[in-house]
C-alpha cells in the first residue's frame, strides 16, 4: 500500500503490514469491540475513494465490483471490498457464487475482500460497515468498493458512506418504470446499465434518462435512514457549489462478464470524485455526514445514560401510566427527562 511514512498509531501499522491483523479488526468492529482502535485510526483515514454499487439481485453488482477491482490493479491501485447483504440470513450474502467470481482476485495482496455479517439492526450493519470503511481507509486501500442489495432502506444508509453511489440496472429487470425506485434513483451518481449484451437494453437506458430528466436535482446526505434533502441550487449560500457545476448524473452501458464499458464507468467514476472535490461539494457533504453522525451518537449516548440512570420500576410504572391513558406518551418522556 502507498504509504510513505511510518505511522505513530500501534493499529494503524498493523493493519498495513499485516491483512490478518485487518480481519481481526474488522471483527472487532462487527462485535462493537474495537472503539478505541476506531479512536486510534481515525486520523489516518480521508484518503480512499468509496464507491457503492447497490441494485436489485441480479443485476450484476459482484461481476461489476469483480470487473471494476480488476481494473483498478491495471493501474496499481489498491482495492478494498465489502459486500453487504442484509437480506440473506447467511453472513455475506450469495457467497458461493461471488467467491468464485472472486478467487483471482483473492490471492492478490492489493485487494481485500471482507463480507459484513448481517447480525443486529439495519442501522447498526450501517455503523458497522462504515466503520469498516474506515479501517480500510486507514489501512491504506486506494478505493473502497462496497456491494450492497438494493432491498429497502440498506442502500441508503450504506450509499451515506460511499462518495460516489453507482445503482445498476439490468434490461428486463428494471425497464418497467414504475419498478425502478425513486428513492434509489436519488441516490444515484452514476446510472449503469449492466448486461447491456442482453436484449432490451436500449429501453432500459431511454426510460432511465426520462426518468433523470423528470426529477430534479438535490443535493442529499443520508444517514442511518435519515434522508436531508436541501435544493442544489444554493449558489446565494454557498458560491462553491452553485449549479453550473451541478453533477449530471451519466447513465452508463456495461457488460460486467466481459469487461465492455468498465474503462467508461472507471472514468465517470474518476470524473465524480473531481466533481466532489472542485465543487466543494465533498467538503460540504463530509461536514454534513460527520454533524449527522455526531447528532446520531449524542442520541444514542444520551438515551443510554437516562435509561441506566432511570429506575426500572419507575420506568414500567411510567409505561403502566400510558397504557391506561393517564398520561400520553410524550409528557411521560417529559417527567422522566425531568426526574433525570
Ligand atoms: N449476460 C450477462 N450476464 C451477466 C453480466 N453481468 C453479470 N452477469 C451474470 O448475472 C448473474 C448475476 O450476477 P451477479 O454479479 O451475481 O449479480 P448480483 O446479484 O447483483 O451481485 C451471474 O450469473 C453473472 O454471471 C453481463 O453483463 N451480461
Ligand atoms: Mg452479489
Amino acid at each position: 500500500m502507498s504509504e510513505q511514512t511510518e505511522p505513530s498509531s500501534p493499529v494503524v501499522r498493523a493493519i498495513r503490514a499485516s491483512r490478518r491483523e485487518l480481519a481481526r479488526l474488522i471483527t472487532r468492529i462487527e462485535n462493537h469491540a474495537a472503539g478505541d482502535d476506531l479512536a486510534a485510526l481515525y486520523p489516518f483515514t480521508g484518503r480512499a475513494h468509496v464507491i457503492g454499487v447497490t441494485g436489485a439481485p441480479g443485476t450484476g453488482k459482484s461481476s461489476l465490483v469483480n470487473a471494476l477491482a480488476r481494473h483498478f490493479r491495471s493501474q496499481n491501485l489498491t482495492i478494498g471490498i465489502i459486500a453487504v447483504d442484509p437480506t440473506s440470513p447467511f453472513s455475506g450474502g450469495a457467497v458461493l457464487g461471488d467467491r468464485i467470481r472472486m478467487r483471482d482476485l483473492a490471492g492478490d495482496p492489493g485487494v481485500f475482500i471482507r463480507s459484513m455479517a448481517t447480525r443486529g439492526s439495519l442501522g447498526g450493519l450501517a455503523r458497522a460497515t462504515g466503520d469498516v470503511v474506515r479501517a480500510l481507509d486507514a489501512a491504506g486501500f486506494d478505493r473502497v468498493l462496497i456491494e450492497t442489495v438494493g432491498a429497502g432502506q440498506s442502500e441508503v444508509d450504506i450509499a451515506g458512506a460511499a462518495h460516489t453511489t453507482l445503482v445498476i440496472e439490468a434490461p428486463g429487470l428494471g425497464d418497467d418504470v414504475q419498478a425502478i425506485k425513486a428513492g434509489i434513483l436519488e441516490i444515484a451518481d452514476i446510472l449503469v446499465v449492466n448486461k447491456a449484451d442482453r436484449p432490451g437494453v436500449e429501453l432500459t437506458v431511454r426510460a432511465l434518462r426520462a426518468m433523470l430528466d423528470l426529477g430534479h436535482r438535490t443535493e442529499r446526505i443520508a444517514h442511518h435512514g435519515q434522508i436531508m434533502e436541501l435544493p442544489l441550487a444554493l449558489p446565494t449560500t454557498n458560491p462553491q457549489v452553485d449549479e453550473a457545476s451541478a453533477w449530471q448524473t451519466p447513465v452508463v452501458q456495461t457488460i460486467a462478464t466481459s469487461g465492455d464499458g468498465i474503462p467508461d464507468l472507471a472514468d465517470r467514476i474518476a470524473a465524480h470524485r473531481e466533481y466532489l472535490v472542485n465543487s466543494g461539494t465533498l467538503a460540504l457533504r463530509e461536514r454534513r455526514r460527520v454533524a449527522l453522525e455526531l447528532a446520531e451518537r449524542l442520541r444514542e449516548a444520551l438515551l443510554a445514560r437516562l435509561l441506566a440512570q432511570a429506575d426500572p420500576a419507575a420506568l414500567s410504572a411510567l409505561v403502566d401510566r400510558v397504557l391506561r391513558r393517564e398520561i400520553d406518551p410524550a409528557s411521560a418522556a417529559q417527567s422522566l427527562l425531568e426526574s433525570g
